[in-house]
């Protein structure tokens, strides 16, 4: 079966964009692969947490994989820093990384765009240790939102730039990005991606909001001028409404813009907020159900499974690369 590997960062709670990106895609690949799913907390430390609340993240964003439905049957679930094979790769990739290659990364520039000045090596560096996830585990397909498609190319480059200098070692993975959903937008700025770490709460709907809050937060979401519920590039924010309606609520696009032809966007507001709180409901009492310490025993498991491979990788790199074992 082809490997897969994804991780979402435990920076904050998370967000429909971060499931309809990324997590539902995960669901459905676990059945007919092998998946590795990360919570990367070395790659959260690379902008400032408070400690207390880095842990208890941490543990929030496993009991989110489990509550979307990641089995740990099928699925091995682990945290990065618990396998320190991540950490020892991103320095052997550091040293054949290019410093324009990362000044290129859009993600970083747009993360210390408050002046570089203020930005860590660990930021700048993100997109190695985040190769190095991938690499580590030979994973064939990746799957991420489209925000994540550049560190992809990176860690493509570095995979090939390794194995011409010292061997076939790396498989040189994809990026598998959904059609729909790979890039859903700030509720309050349709122009900029939903973000976990937004300035302002009504930036996004995290998969723990409780009703009141989803209905706030639709009924405050930006609109585009125009009264017609239609989907058009030129109308961002409701474009964004109108795939979050659709993805969550199972019906197509033109299904909807048929049902609020001669509505305004007061109704489909209502109807939307509707469609989020059924999905939700669901998948929180999951959540809640979940015990933390089971949850950390699965999280130990998974480690010790993620290790035997990566140290097996890592034995082979560090032979190739002429280090003594
Ligand atoms: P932050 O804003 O704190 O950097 P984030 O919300 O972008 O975090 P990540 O942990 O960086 O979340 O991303 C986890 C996964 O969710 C990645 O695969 C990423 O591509 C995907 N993702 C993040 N935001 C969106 C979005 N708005 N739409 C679709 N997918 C997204
Ligand atoms: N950078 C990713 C999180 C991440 C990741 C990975 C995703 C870290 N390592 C390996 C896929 C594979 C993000 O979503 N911001």
């Amino acid at each position: 079966m082809e490997r897969i590997f994804s991780g979402v960062q435990p920076s904050g709670v998370l967000h429909i964009g971060n499931y309809l990106g990324a997590i539902k895609n995960w669901v459905n690949l676990q059945n007919d692969h092998q998946c590795i799913f990360c919570v990367v907390d070395l790659h959260a430390i690379t902008v400032s947490q408070d400690p207390k609340e880095l842990l208890k993240k941490t543990v929030e964003v496993a009991k989110i994989y489990l509550a979307a439905g990641i089995d740990p049957k099928k699925s091995t679930i682990f945290v990065q820093s618990h396998v320190k094979e991540h950490a020892e790769l991103a320095w052997i990739l550091n040293t054949i990384t290019k410093i324009p290659e990362l000044e290129r990364m859009t993600q970083f520039k747009d993360k210390a765009k408050d002046g570089k000045k203020e930005a860590s090596m660990g930021l700048f560096d993100y997109p190695v240790l985040m190769a190095a996830d991938i690499l580590l585990y030979k994973t064939v397909g990746v799957p991420v939102g489209e925000d994540q498609v550049q560190h992809i190319e990176l860690t493509r480059d570095l995979a090939q730039r390794f194995n011409n200098k010292f061997g076939e070692i790396f498989t040189v993975p994809k990026a598998l990005v959904r059609k729909e959903g790979a890039r859903i937008m700030g509720l309050d700025d349709p122009i900029k991606k939903m973000s976990k770490s937004a300035a302002s709460q009504y930036n996004y709907i995290s998969l723990t909001d409780s009703p009141d809050d989803v209905r706030e937060k639709i009924k405050k979401a930006v609109t585009d001028s125009g009264k017609e519920i239609v989907f058009s590039q030129d109308k961002p924010a409701l474009a964004n409404l109108l795939t979050i309606y659709s993805l969550l609520g199972g019906q197509t696009i033109k299904d909807i813009e048929a049902k609020y032809k001669d509505k305004g966007y007061a109704d489909f507001k209502k109807d939307l907020a509707e469609v989020v709180v059924e999905f939700l409901e669901p998948f929180q009492e999951k959540y809640n159900a979940l015990d933390d310490n089971e949850v950390l025993e699965i999280l130990r498991e998974g480690a010790k499974k993620a290790q035997v491979i990566a140290s097996q990788t890592m034995s082979e790199v560090k032979k190739a690369v002429g280090l003594i074992e």
